[in-house]
């Protein structure tokens, strides 16, 4: 009889924790909210499979599906595996990590030849070449023609880091299996150059040509953070949303002082065209090849699971 009491009061316990949880105000990427499902078709989440653990996999960074079958990243995602593309897989079709998408494997990444030439941080993108086109829901996201208005809002969307306190270690913590999104108003190029230029070293940074602000200068409290980087800043045009940047990096998260900087996407649109239009979409240039990707095409129809990071 005690025990069946006991069972009860742990059952109890359990739900109520259970409720507890869901009750819960989450901590969002630094001032967002989640995605509804299905809202941002092209983003697509970077994944590394865990060494000696087949099967599962942690997500490290963010992309945009610009073709059927080309994701468009961050070069200091990939750069040190630029030469093994087996250590990615691209999730795309996602909104949560663990249970919907397509993990496809990526057969090729191309790091821009100007990534870190000019100054540390510029050019910093990426193409991936994946196995196979991204079937639906996953659609592809056009580049943003220009630039928006300055204070206009813009939305970025990843996976990455919720908290940053740069009292904490590490300052940026819980990633989000569910896909977040967040807006951030298009700072001035020459107010972004200004701030990070003034910084005392090593908060400082060079803003280049291109790059592209986004942050809420009064406050702050809206960002991108750790593990979002390679995912889009999109904002409307033509009354659908495309791609103005690419995240890249910035001091900290957050901070009033230090908008998000990303990747200016429309400097680039002559270089990314010039692969995916060569072998986008449909193309079906070589038999010989394809038969050779057959076994890492299978890959990715694998099933996955999904470890936290820590
Ligand atoms: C990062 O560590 C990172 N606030 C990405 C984006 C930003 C800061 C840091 C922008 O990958």
């Amino acid at each position: 009889m005690k025990s069946v009491i006991n069972l009860i009061i742990l059952i109890l316990l359990l739900f109520i924790s259970q409720i507890a949880q869901s009750a819960e105000i989450q901590p969002r990427i630094i001032g967002g909210q989640l995605a509804d499902n299905g809202e941002w078709p092209a983003a697509v989440a970077l994944l590394a499979p865990v060494q000696n653990q087949p099967g599962f996999f942690t997500q490290f960074c963010g992309g945009s599906l610009v073709a059927s079958k080309w994701v468009l990243t961050a070069a200091h995602c990939v750069d040190n595996i630029k030469t093994d593309p087996s250590q990615v897989f691209a999730l795309t079709g996602a909104t949560n990590l663990e249970t919907q998408g397509d993990l496809i494997a990526v057969t090729n990444i191309i790091v821009h030849p100007g990534y870190q030439v000019l100054s540390p941080n510029d050019s910093d993108i990426a193409l991936l070449e994946l196995a196979q086109d991204a079937p639906a829901p996953a659609q592809v996201i056009s580049l943003f023609t220009g630039s928006p208005a300055v204070g206009s809002l813009s939305t970025v969307v990843g996976w990455g880091t919720t908290v940053f306190d740069p009292n904490a270690t590490p300052p940026s913590s819980n990633p989000s299996l569910d896909l977040l999104e967040v807006q951030v108003p298009i700072v001035d190029q020459m107010v972004c150059t200004n701030l990070y230029a003034s910084a005392t070293p090593p908060l400082n940074a060079q803003i280049t040509s291109n790059m592209i602000c986004a942050g809420d200068l009064g406050d702050g409290g809206e960002d991108s953070c750790q593990g979002d980087s390679g995912g889009p800043l999109m904002a409307e045009q033509g009354g659908v949303f495309q791609q103005v940047g690419v995240v890249s990096f910035g001091t900290g998260c957050a901070l009033p002082e230090f908008p998000g900087v990303y990747t200016r996407v429309d400097n680039f649109r002559n270089w990314i065209i010039s692969f995916t239009e060569n072998t986008g979409a449909g193309d079906d240039g070589g038999g010989a090849i394809s038969w050779l990707l057959l076994p890492l095409a299978l890959l990715g129809f694998s099933r996955r699971r999904f470890l936290k990071r820590n």
